[in-house]
């Protein structure tokens, strides 16, 4: 009998067991509790071929020696691809429509606050002020994303809709219907210059960490209608340089951000981000990993594997996404 083991750090498992029991009836599913214990026979663990997680612990490895390959639960797999004792296996991550459509309602949520001028009408609430402002039409506004994959794509396919011009950059060239891409580093200026609001969709990889600091925030487009570049963060916190992000922030390089994801999180109550105007945060549910609908994903993935056929959304360990 296939063991398929379930090990998700920050989030309890009974959900996801009772869903990943009922789409692999035939198979033996068994989960670690949250904080890495297991409660049941050491052969069990040992017999693990299939590894569902989310942050595993890196010493789990060396107790599955039969393991044959790593599910993320997550679309992104930094998660695994940063621990130290991962074993050279085909890791697969998540590209399911259910975690899509919820990337697409942030990112479009987010563009048209922005564009509805969301932040200043906040303010004025605040102090109890009417006023009317100038408010630009969607087709003024270039909106860039960084990381056309399948959420960049996805996101723009719903924003070209809303009459924005929409840009993408992405590792390689790539044509996108309705989309100005550019690609590489050699590209990435050009990018920025057309850009008024930037929305970041890139993985966490060696390449791109950091990316989102001085030098990127500066040569976003300064004279669209919105009085200064937004970025909208939903990609990773380690893409963004905090301490530049901040100073970009105050001194109206950046006009405003939204941020759902951080360099350490949850984000320390200390941060001086929490209390921005220009800023809105949102604690890493830009999307989620839903186990009414994963599951079945899952499913999919373990029966091609036993049926001798490849797994899908294969990781590029090379690449580092
Ligand atoms: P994909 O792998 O489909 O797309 C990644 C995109 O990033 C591709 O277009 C890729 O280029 C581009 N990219 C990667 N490296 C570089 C680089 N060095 N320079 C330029 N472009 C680069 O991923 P998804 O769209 O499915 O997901 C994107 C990320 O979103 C995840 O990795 C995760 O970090 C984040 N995420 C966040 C969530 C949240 O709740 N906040 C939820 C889910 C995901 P190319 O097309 O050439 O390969
Ligand atoms: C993911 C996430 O990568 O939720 O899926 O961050």
């Amino acid at each position: 009998m296939t063991t398929v083991l379930l090990s998700l750090a920050d989030w309890n498992p009974s959900r996801w067991l009772a869903s990943l029991r009922e789409v692999l009836p035939e198979e033996k599913v068994i989960a670690l509790e949250p904080d890495g214990r297991f409660s049941g026979e050491a052969d069990e663990l040992e017999a693990t071929e299939y590894l569902v997680a989310w942050k595993p612990r890196p010493e789990l490895f060396a107790r599955l020696p039969r393991l044959k390959a790593i599910l993320s639960v997550g679309a992104g797999v930094d998660h695994l691809l940063n621990l130290p004792q991962l074993p050279q296996l085909p890791i697969a991550r998540i590209v399911d429509p259910d975690l899509t459509a919820r990337m697409v309602e942030y990112v479009t949520w987010q563009v048209l606050h922005h564009q509805r001028l969301g932040p200043s009408y906040q303010t004025l609430q605040r102090a109890s002020r009417w006023r009317q402002l100038p408010q630009p039409a969607a087709r003024e506004l270039t909106v860039g994303i960084m990381g056309l994959g399948v959420l960049g794509i996805a996101s723009a396919d719903i924003l070209i809709r809303l009459g924005f011009r929409l840009t993408g950059w992405s590792r390689r060239a790539k044509e996108v219907a309705g989309v100005v891409t550019y690609h590489g580093d050699g590209q990435l200026t050009a990018f920025l210059r057309e850009t008024d609001i930037l929305v970041c969709l890139l993985p966490d990889t060696p390449k791109t960490r950091g990316i989102l600091g001085h030098r990127v925030f500066s040569e976003l487009r300064r004279e669209g209608p919105l009085g200064g570049p937004v970025l909208i963060n939903a990609g990773r916190g380690k893409l963004q340089n905090e301490a530049e992000l901040v100073a970009a922030l105050k001194d109206g390089t950046l006009r405003a951000a939204s941020l759902d994801v951080f360099q350490e999180e949850p984000l320390p109550a200390s941060s001086p981000l929490w209390n921005m105007e220009n800023v809105v945060i949102t604690p890493h549910v830009a999307s989620i990993s839903d186990p009414a609908t994963l599951p079945r994903l899952i499913a999919r993935q373990v029966k091609r594997m036993e049926a001798g056929e490849p797994l899908q959304f294969v990781v590029d360990r090379a690449a580092g996404y």
